[in-house]
């Protein structure tokens, strides 16, 4: 096959649980129709796991125990099921007559799909199912990956190989499309855009029937899998491709053009999600050219889609690119909001607005943007970023999903308390119901589709939160590691410890304090402490030799005022602001006093020591596994952790001296940083 499986092998289960389990998996009772991907992979998971044949029947049978799979309007009895949304599933063990029932059961084709790899992961976690008694529902309406796949098989910020949607120009759908469609739909994302939002020239050719002809293949795997695909356009396709000299959206023609380009869409993919598209933003072409808002150019598109029921999603990425370093008034932190409050309450109803968690862009820390419960008529969705562009590019380990939780928990008082980010996306706080969470895809066409093994936990945990951003990071991370290495409890202790604690020890080695950036240009690897100082992008720190940061208080740039109280005070005081985020609002000389007494220059020392202390303590920690974990799994691991014990060490030494050498204060503890 040339690539696994993820968290998806399924590897023999020990005898006892074998014996535990087997007799429910050897009968599989199914009433109407039942996705042939339900009986595949149940079955699949009988053989590998259990060593045991499923038969299927399409009646009730007499065994002691057995499995029964049905939509919920072709089961003979009632079960409550007015809790029960299109895409939830109920896991039920009901007695009838003398049988032990594992009852399988949901509104729809993907809801059985979802309920099915439920089924397999509880007893793969060792779970018991003499009880089950299980109604699960999404919590978040949209749950998409964001390809930025390009058709010439490259991947924009891609680092574990090349795009698995095309190559050289064509798009490929073979065995491993579905295998990924699996992946997907084992943590319950239902939406996935093929393309790069950078929408090139030979991309936007996408659109045209040579093209849609083998996206629909594509679309057609998907769909078994209740994953829905979306492509990213170019706001200027009528004038590349329909040969008009505008796309202005208030244009007769230009609507007109996208009119008919959307029902050409349709009759190859007749779900088709919609578009996703990145407009004025980073040269790409968007309403403003035509002196239009966002409101009118996105309003534009989601007409000409909503008869079918698709969706245009916007991102709210949008500032200026082209900044004078010299320029001290415009903060590039500001310009979500600036550019889309004004607009709250414009957009259609299937346009949904997409945000980056944070103000800037994916730095491993930013306050999260204050876009987020500022628009209360407006569907929101939060994008995350899975692909580590900014946090070790898949050889450092980095995981997100304590960071993530952070966002989703962040609260942004928009109604008061409890207005938490994942409150808002899933609809609960403004009643805008087509929120969403979407992160930019990780995978490549690599052996263990990630690059770095251990970052399938990334894109495993994104699915998980997405579905429900309640879940407890802990229990998320427990599973992955079981239902990827098994059980064994030196690799679950060892695991764990070292994902938990791996992003803050990537924030103490990088850029501590939500200073961010310091990056090589271009390509984001690697530390250079002005490599974006002097700039157009607007991303600057402005270190001179007695303070750092940018003040975005009310006093400085006036960040600050675009949160609701009372992060707007506590952000704009220095003493009350998150010390982990306090050179992202502040300008603080070196000297000054952290809560724990220590210098910020100190700090920022001993951070710097300790990051790396703490990789070295996780290249230990992944020794001990060896002998316990597949040996080319554990020799890739651990290549990649002594070349992220190298790279953090060379982050520290460049940091730290770039401090030593703009301040002249030496380390207290006197350890080695070069003059
Ligand atoms: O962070 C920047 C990345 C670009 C990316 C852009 C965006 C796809 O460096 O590669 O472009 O963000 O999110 O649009």
């Amino acid at each position: 096959m040339g690539y696994s499986m993820c968290w998806l092998e399924y590897e023999k289960l020990s005898k006892k649980e074998v014996e535990r389990y087997s007799e429910w998996f050897e009968s599989l009772a199914m009433l109407g129709d039942v996705p042939k991907e339900v009986v595949e992979e149940l079955k699949k998971f009988a053989r590998e796991s259990l060593g045991v044949q499923l038969r299927t029947f399409t009646r009730f049978l007499k065994k002691k125990r057995y499995i029964l799979v049905g939509l919920l309007n072709s089961l003979p009895f009632d079960l409550d099921a007015s809790e029960q949304k299109p895409e939830g599933f109920v896991l039920k063990t009901l007695k009838v007559g003398n049988s032990s029932v594992i009852v399988l059961t949901g509104k729809t084709r993907a809801s059985l799909v979802y309920g099915t790899y439920e089924l397999i992961k509880r007893v793969r976690l060792g779970e018991d199912l003499e009880s089950l008694d299980v109604l699960e529902n999404p919590k978040v309406r949209f749950r998409m990956l964001n390809h930025w796949d390009n058709l010439d098989g490259s991947v924009e910020r891609g680092y574990a190989g090349n795009s698995i949607f095309f190559k050289e120009n064509e798009v490929i759908v073979n065995e491993r499309t579905k295998d990924y469609a699996r992946l997907l739909a084992s943590i319950g994302i239902n939406g996935v855009v093929l393309n790069n939002v950078n929408v090139k020239k030979k991309e936007l050719h996408l659109l045209e029937p040579a093209y849609l002809e083998k996206l629909k293949k594509l679309a057609d795997v998907f769909r078994r899998y209740g994953i829905r695909v979306f492509l990213s356009v170019n706001f200027a396709s009528p004038m590349h491709l329909g040969g008009l000299e505008t796309a202005d959206p208030l244009d007769k023609r230009v609507f007109e053009w996208w009119k008919k380009k959307v029902e050409e869409i349709y009759d190859y993919i007749p779900d088709f999600g919609g578009f996703l598209v990145k407009a004025d933003s980073e040269f790409n072409p968007g309403p403003h050219m035509f002196g239009r808002t966002h409101a009118e150019g996105a309003n534009m598109l989601a007409r000409a889609l909503a008869p079918f029921e698709g969706y245009v999603i916007w991102r709210a990425f949008v500032y200026n690119c082209m900044q004078d370093w010299r320029d001290y008034k415009t903060d590039r932190a500001k310009a979500a909001y600036e550019n889309f409050k004004p607009l709250d309450g414009q957009f259609d109803e299937n346009v949904i607005v997409q945000i980056k968690y944070g103000p800037m862009d994916f730095q491993v820390r930013e306050p999260v943007s204050p876009l987020f419960g500022a628009l209360e008529r407006t569907n929101q969705m939060l994008e995350l970023q899975i692909t580590q562009e900014y946090t070790g590019q898949q050889i450092h380990l980095c995981y997100l999903g304590t960071l993530w939780k952070e966002i989703l928990d962040f609260d942004t008082f928009a109604k008061g308390r409890g207005s938490f980010v994942k409150r808002i996306v899933d609809g609960t706080i403004f009643g805008m119901e087509n929120g969403g969470i979407a992160g930019v895809s990780n995978v490549g066409d690599s052996e263990n589709w990630t690059g770095h093994d251990l970052a399938q936990a990334n894109l495993y945990t994104f699915g998980r939160l997405a579905w429900n951003p309640d879940e407890e990071i802990e229990k998320v991370v427990k599973e992955w590691i079981v239902l990827t290495f098994g059980k064994k409890e030196k690799v679950l202790e060892n695991v764990s410890y070292m994902l938990l604690k791996s992003h803050r020890a990537y924030e103490k080695y990088t850029t501590p304090f939500g200073l961010g950036w310091m990056v090589n240009p271009g390509h984001h690897y690697g530390p250079n402490p002005e490599g974006y100082e002097y700039s157009r992008w607007g991303t600057y720190h402005r270190a001179n030799w007695e303070a750092i940061g940018v003040d975005r208080t009310s006093r400085g740039t006036g960040f600050t005022l675009q949160y609701r109280s009372p992060w707007r005070e506590i952000f704009d005081d220095v003493n009350t602001c998150p010390e982990d985020l306090i050179l992202f609002f502040h300008r603080l000389p070196y000297t000054f006093k952290l809560k724990s007494g220590k210098t910020l220059i100190q700090a920022m020392y001993d951070l710097h020591f300790e990051g790396v202390e703490e990789v070295e303590d996780f290249l230990r920690k992944w020794e001990e596994l060896e002998g316990l974990i597949d040996q080319r799994v554990h020799e890739r691991v651990r290549e990649r952790l002594r070349m992220q014990l190298e790279h953090a060490k060379e982050w520290r030494d460049v940091i730290n001296t770039y401090f030593f050498r703009r301040t002249g204060i030496p380390d207290e503890k006197g350890r080695r940083i070069y003059p």
